[in-house]
């Protein structure tokens, strides 16, 4: 029911005209008796209002107490609290939409099944424990194994989703790297559409990383400037390189820059690509093409291509080859992407690591139905299973994973 009227003080004197909604229990967001008061939007009718109410036995919420008093109230579960959190955070498309999904109840729903099916097993190993005289016939044994591994490739699969759930929610990492004075400040700020680093000719300009963010094909993809890297004893530029190096392990994907119109670039190769053979994703790219001679450019790609390095031209300067650098890069993001239609994604790291410690204990369940062990031991392996994946939903909870979940939350949520 919404209610209309005024905030009056102590003295009865009007502080401004509001509408109000009254909520009874079990009809909220918390799932307690609410009310929501609406008036003008200013900072100081604001300041009064509170003041006034304040003046009760009544204090502003803690960051995410709302959603956490719902969950406290049964109203939603851990996931869907999280994906409140992810929902106001998202800031693209799919992380958008897995956080919907997990709101939605997508997740829980999975987990309740695998939970189900735990549980189911738990109680045929449990009965055996009540009547030791009775053997494991085959073909219970050949079920048992069926469920557990039913449960092991399902738990896995939602394990191996978070290399792309990761990417859905931080973001696919790009760092820029290279020598001095490669054009990686030039190629940065043109990715970034404005000039945010510093570019000059002098070698050994960009002392510290920056990282800026922006949208590719619906992608929140951060890309990150480095310091050139090259001998020096410059203590500065020698942390700039530190952190530079730190950003590209990183990376899910790195530009290597190389400066066509420096003499040495090309002696500088095999070392450069030596360093880089211990990152994963890399990609090539030759800058300054607008100072070489078009004759000395067609051999040098299909040359780098032989040394098994997938290379791509540029000119900063004229920007020449940045629409085909722009396609490498989504093509390169959505081969990390899943498709959200038909699978469910785990975007955070917390269930991640539940998943990981629920898919341990499961593993020794199976080898112990293998080998015919105690039936009190395999059952205990199954409790720990379900104990970790009931921590997920919030089915068992700490103050403590609370506190953490919660405290991510703005405030008013
Ligand atoms: N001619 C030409 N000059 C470039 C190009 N890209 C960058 N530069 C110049 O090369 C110098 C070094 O560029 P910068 O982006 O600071 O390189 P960084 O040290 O790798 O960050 C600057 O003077 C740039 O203007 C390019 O494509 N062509
Ligand atoms: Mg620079």
């Amino acid at each position: 029911m919404m209610y209309y009227g005024s905030i009056v003080n102590e003295a009865d004197t009007v502080i401004d005209e509001i509408t109000m909604v009254q909520m009874p229990a079990g009809k909220s967001y918390t799932g307690l008796d609410q009310a929501e008061i609406f008036c003008h939007g200013g900072q100081f009718v604001l300041k009064q209002i509170l003041q006034e109410i304040y003046k009760y036995d009544i204090r502003p919420a803690e960051p995410g107490e709302f959603t956490r008093r719902a969950f406290l109230a049964g109203r939603i579960d851990l996931t869907k609290a999280e994906a409140v959190a992810d929902l106001i955070a998202s800031k693209t498309e799919y992380a958008y939409r897995s956080a919907r999904d997990n709101l939605l109840g997508e997740l829980s729903q999975h987990i309740n099944i695998l939970r189900d099916r735990a549980i189911s097993l738990l109680a045929e190993i449990e009965a055996a424990i009540d009547y030791p005289e009775e053997n494991l016939d085959i073909s219970e044994k050949e079920s048992q194994l069926k469920s557990i591994k039913f449960l092991i490739s399902n738990i896995k699969e939602l394990i191996d989703s978070y290399k792309s759930g990761k990417i859905i929610k931080e973001g696919f990492k790009i760092a820029i790297a290279g020598r001095p004075n490669a054009g990686k400040s030039s190629l940065f700020n043109l990715l970034l559409n404005q000039n945010r680093a510093i570019v000059t000719p002098t070698p050994g300009t960009t002392r510290d990383y920056l990282t800026e963010w922006i949208e590719l094909d619906g992608h929140a993809v951060s890309i990150t400037d480095t310091a050139g890297l090259r001998k020096s004893t410059s203590a500065i530029e020698k942390s700039g390189q530190f952190y530079a190096k730190v950003e590209m392990k990183r990376a899910d994907l790195i530009i290597w820059m190389a400066d066509v119109s420096n003499k040495s670039w090309k002696s500088n190769l095999n070392s450069d690509l030596k360093k880089l053979s211990k990152f994963g994703n890399v990609l090539f790219v030759l800058n300054k093409t607008d100072l070489a001679s078009k004759t000395a450019l067609k051999n040098i790609l299909p040359a780098i291509k032989e040394l098994g390095i997938y290379g791509l031209d540029l000119s900063c300067k004229t920007k020449s080859g940045i629409g085909n650098l722009k396609k490498n890069l989504i093509s390169s993001i959505n081969k990390n992407m899943p498709d959200l239609t038909d699978r469910l994604i785990v975007t955070s790291e917390r269930h991640k690591k539940k998943l990981a410690g629920s898919l341990k204990y499961l593993k020794n369940a199976q080898k112990g139905i293998q080998s015919e062990i105690s039936p009190e031991l395999i059952a205990f392996d199954l409790r720990q299973a379900v104990n970790e994946i009931d921590e997920i939903t919030g089915r068992i909870y700490t103050e403590e994973i609370l506190d953490n979940i919660f405290s991510r939350f703005c405030i008013g949520k």
